[in-house]
């Protein structure tokens, strides 16, 4: 048995906000020695992420969507941040919620370039390192809607549904390389995923978790956390976590009236 790598690059895509952003500093606070590099598309926000922290970073302004720009910034990273032991595939988005025969069809692409595309790009780019050094941890940020649909949640569930297949899939791949994956599947977590959904309406987002005690950034960033954190020969297949507000529904019938 050869001894295990300890965790130190860690590369956190959509860290410019929410769960990103919350992992980012979680881990940097649990350990300054580690390496981060933090991507997204808005630099300004990752930049005031990275004086924040206490950790060495590298900032990637990136917008996953963008093949041979993921591609070409993951495989030229600085020699200092190049040996990537965590991947966290976090960028991603639901955009609107009208049914499906109504949703604007520009949108269903950016959900499925960015949830299902980058995270595969970034995935692609990344692991011939891991195996290689027979070392990493590819963490990805499923959802509850991949398992439960839901009224509009068509394409946007459906990229989760990829997500997680494709988590497992990953992992009969990378049997006997050491390397593990794991996917993170939250229920309503407060950050700015609604106001994304609902293209900045502030009103419509706060009616998302109106009364409630939604889950926060940082309980899936701790939940994360804790995922790295076991011992390198135990593998976190998934994680579900809801709010304690929240449950599946009955299945919705609907009955012709005469
Ligand atoms: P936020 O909207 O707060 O953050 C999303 C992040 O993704 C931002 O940093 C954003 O950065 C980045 N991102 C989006 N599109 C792109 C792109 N094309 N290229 C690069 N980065 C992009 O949402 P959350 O933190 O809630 O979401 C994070 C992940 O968690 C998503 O995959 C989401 O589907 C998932 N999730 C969220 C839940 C929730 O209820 N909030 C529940 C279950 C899963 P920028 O805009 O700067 O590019
Ligand atoms: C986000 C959770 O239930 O809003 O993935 O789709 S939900």
């Amino acid at each position: 048995m050869t001894t295990p790598r300890k965790v130190e690059t860690i590369v956190i895509t959509g860290a410019s906000a929410g769960i990103g952003e919350a992992l980012a500093r979680k881990l940097a606070g649990e350990n300054p020695a580690r390496r981060m590099v933090l991507t997204g598309r808005r630099a300004d926000r990752l930049m005031a992420l990275s004086d924040d922290l206490a950790c060495a970073t590298h900032v990637l302004a990136l917008d996953m969507r963008d093949r041979k720009a993921v591609f070409e910034a993951f495989e030229s990273l600085p020699a200092e941040f190049a040996e990537v032991d965590v991947l966290i595939n976090n960028a991603g988005l639901a955009l609107g919620l009208e049914p499906i025969y109504a949703a604007d069809p520009d949108q269903l692409e950016q959900m499925i370039d960015t949830n299902v595309k980058g995270l595969v790009y970034a995935t692609r780019a990344l692991l011939p390192g891991m195996v290689t050094r027979k070392s990493g941890h590819i963490i990805n940020l499923g959802s509850i809607a991949g398992t439960y649909p839901y009224p509009g949640g068509h394409v946007y569930g459906a990229t989760k549904a990829f997500v997680e297949q494709f988590s497992l899939a990953m992992r009969s791949d990378l049997l006997g390389t050491r390397v593990r994956v794991t996917n993170i599947e939250p229920g309503m977590t407060e950050t700015e995923f609604s106001l994304v959904r609902f293209g900045g309406d502030a009103a419509k987002a706060y009616e998302v978790y109106r009364g409630i005690d939604p889950l926060t950034a940082e309980d899936i960033a701790e939940t994360i956390a804790w995922c790295l954190s076991r011992p390198p020969h135990v593998n976190i297949n998934r994680v579900e976590l809801m709010p304690t507000a929240q449950a599946t529904g009955a299945f919705a019938v609907h009955r012709n009236t005469e």
